[in-house]
């Protein structure tokens, strides 16, 4: 090997060495809680500079949720009516017909959402039942919509039937730290999350990935998930934070509510760590006066779901929505 190229293997290895050295250090869980602790108008400037720097603050992308498999669910998530062990109004359906799930992404069309999600309570998808989930991908994906899947855990193989359908985006949430983690969830680990996640990641999906804040975890936990989130190798491109919905008859119900600020500083910390990400201030808008939405939105968030329900839960009327866009002057995309 002449002289040069040795050299020049010396440096790539190097700067292999240097930016592991910057992804494991990029945000340890101490700093992220020194952005917690900063005085809210510090904190909410700070964010927003940030969000100014890299998108423009005036507009919010629109996705719109469909469950198109209610109910049922194998898993024992705390928080979630869909798990058929508790005793929820939720009731355990089939897989919703194509032409009913078409029919409702020609809607969010028209009514401006430019990202059609599909949900499905199930542990992980049966082969059986992917093969019409991936016909429904393909025809919302031709209808000019992106598309957006969480289906549970993937296997082998399934990331990639996925993004061969035409997926542009796969959610699927740490949910909270690792820390608080088995005292919400004991029927799956955080490294099956994590590794369903590098599943995605290799078929070249776009990852979804956040989690939910309100379920009793302390403020070091919270700044754990932003830090998982914001320390992956690549951080996910879209960051859902949920406001735990608390339903009746599910464990978490009843759980002490969070202070809203607190939420509105955990939508900052996760823009400030995750600067070109898109985060999405996702479940609880329903239960949050317009005045916090708006400090979500100053904080960084720049995705909504938009559209009456969630999954399972409301999310305000598209009309409300549509009202709040116009009086803080915010346009769709
Ligand atoms: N079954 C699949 C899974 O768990 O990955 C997909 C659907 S699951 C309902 C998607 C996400 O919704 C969960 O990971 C959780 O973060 C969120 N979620 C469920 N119930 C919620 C609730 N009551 N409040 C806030 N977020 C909730
Ligand atoms: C996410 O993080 N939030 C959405 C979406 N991903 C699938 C789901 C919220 C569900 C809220 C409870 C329900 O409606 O059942
Ligand atoms: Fe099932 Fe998903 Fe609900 Fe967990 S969050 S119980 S996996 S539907």
């Amino acid at each position: 090997m002449s002289e040069l190229n040795m050299s020049m293997v010396d440096v790539t290895s190097i700067k292999r060495n240097v930016s592991s050295l910057e992804v494991e250090k990029r945000w340890t869980v101490a700093q992220i809680v020194e952005l917690f602790e900063l005085p809210f108008s510090d904190l909410i400037y700070r964010a927003q500079t940030v969000h100014r720097d890299n998108f423009d603050p005036n507009a919010v992308q629109v996705s719109t949720l469909l469950s198109i498999k209610t109910g049922g669910c194998s898993e024992d998530c705390g928080y979630c009516p869909q798990a058929a062990r508790y005793h929820t109004d939720v009731e355990n359906e089939p897989l919703m017909p194509i032409d009913e799930v078409l029919a409702a992404a020609r809607a969010a069309k028209e009514s401006g959402a430019s990202r059609f999600c599909m949900g499905a309570a199930w542990r992980s998808p049966k082969q059986k039942d992917l093969e019409p989930v991936l016909k429904m991908i393909s025809e919302v994906k031709a209808m000019g919509l992106q598309t957006c899947a969480t289906l549970g855990m993937l296997k082998e193989g399934q990331a990639a039937q996925l993004k061969d359908a035409g997926l542009d985006y796969y959610n699927h949430n740490l949910d909270t730290a690792p820390e608080f983690y088995g005292d919400v969830i004991t029927t799956r680990t955080y490294q099956d999350r994590l590794d369903t996640l590098d599943s995605v990641r290799e078929a070249d999906i776009n990852v979804c990935c956040g989690g939910i804040i309100g379920m009793g975890e302390s403020r070091n936990q919270r700044a754990g998930l932003i830090a998982q989130l914001a320390n992956m190798e690549r951080p996910p491109e879209s960051v859902p934070i949920n406001l735990l919905t608390q339903v009746e008859g599910t464990p978490l119900h009843g759980v002490d509510e969070l202070d809203q600020f607190e939420f509105i500083r955990t939508i900052a910390a996760a823009r400030i760590t995750m600067p070109k990400s898109f985060v999405r201030l996702s479940a609880g808008r329903q239960s949050m006066h317009e005045g916090v939405q708006a400090l979500c939105f100053i904080a960084g968030a720049n995705s909504i779901f938009y559209g009456e329900k969630l999954l399972t839960t409301g999310n305000p009327e598209a009309e409300t929505d549509k009202q709040l866009f116009a009086k803080l002057g915010l346009h769709p995309i």
